[in-house]
């Protein structure tokens, strides 16, 4: 489904069509083992569910970039064996997939060179593509407010919907204005959590420290439905 002109929602990912550039968002691989050490134990579920997802994006669309938009691993500062061994595994799936591969440094990579420089990938605190400016959003870069669309991750936007009893959660991407340029939020590629319910009104990102009323919701499952804007859905 369209969200605005050239940019394409396809499941989980953001495709800029004149790119043919796929964005991803939030993998947070290695969750599991770091949840595990704090005593919850988590199967090591996500890496094949990763894959699966990005398999059946990969079967609608032939991207030649794949932008990893922040957060590809979770724990800070070291790399667990989990992280090493699975986020090489899934950036070798994504490169027999596509030809060039740009990870955009989230506040989760503190330590990614090891990985990267493992493999020939970029990795950037940012990424632009003419008007488009592609960042992780846990803070502001100010080189962004020279482009007219804004895409970040971060902030794993979820929106929580009634239906009699039940309650369920689902990833959403938001689309709305920081100042007068159009900014996209992205749901997480992590397969264990949703997210954050956006309705509860506690955001993250400093691209989203203001009113969200006009932010439009689009949820992205089986199928993409636009759900209009936030302040309709209260
Ligand atoms: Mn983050």
């Amino acid at each position: 489904m369209k969200i605005y002109e050239g940019l394409e929602i396809i499941d989980l990912g953001l495709y800029i069509k004149d790119y043919k550039a796929l964005v991803i968002s939030d993998l947070q691989i290695g969750l599991e083992e770091s949840l595990t050490k704090e005593g919850f134990f988590i199967p090591k579920l996500q890496f094949e569910l990763i894959k699966k997802r990005l398999s059946s994006i990969f079967n609608k669309i032939k991207p030649d970039k794949l932008i990893i938009n922040g957060d590809l691993k979770h724990e800070f500062g070291f790399i667990n064996k989990q992280e090493w061994k699975e986020t090489i595994q899934i950036i070798d799936f994504i490169a027999e997939n596509c030809k060039e591969i740009i990870i955009i440094k989230g506040n989760h990579d503190v330590i990614l060179e090891p990985i990267t420089n493992k493999r020939n990938i970029s990795l950037v605190d940012y990424y632009k593509m003419e008007h488009i400016c592609i960042l992780h959003g846990h803070r502001i870069v100010l080189d962004s407010l020279n482009s007219k669309i804004l895409i970040i991750g971060h902030e794993h936007p979820a929106i929580s919907l009634k239906e009699g009893a039940k309650i369920e959660k689902y990833k959403c991407f938001l689309k709305g204005y920081y100042d007068d340029k159009i900014l996209i939020v992205m749901p997480s590629f992590n397969m264990l959590s949703e997210g954050s319910d956006i309705m509860k009104g506690e955001t993250l990102s400093p691209y989203l420290a203001q009113n969200l009323f006009d932010f439009e919701v689009y949820i992205a499952e089986d199928k993409v439905y636009k759900f209009g804007k936030i302040k309709n859905l209260k």
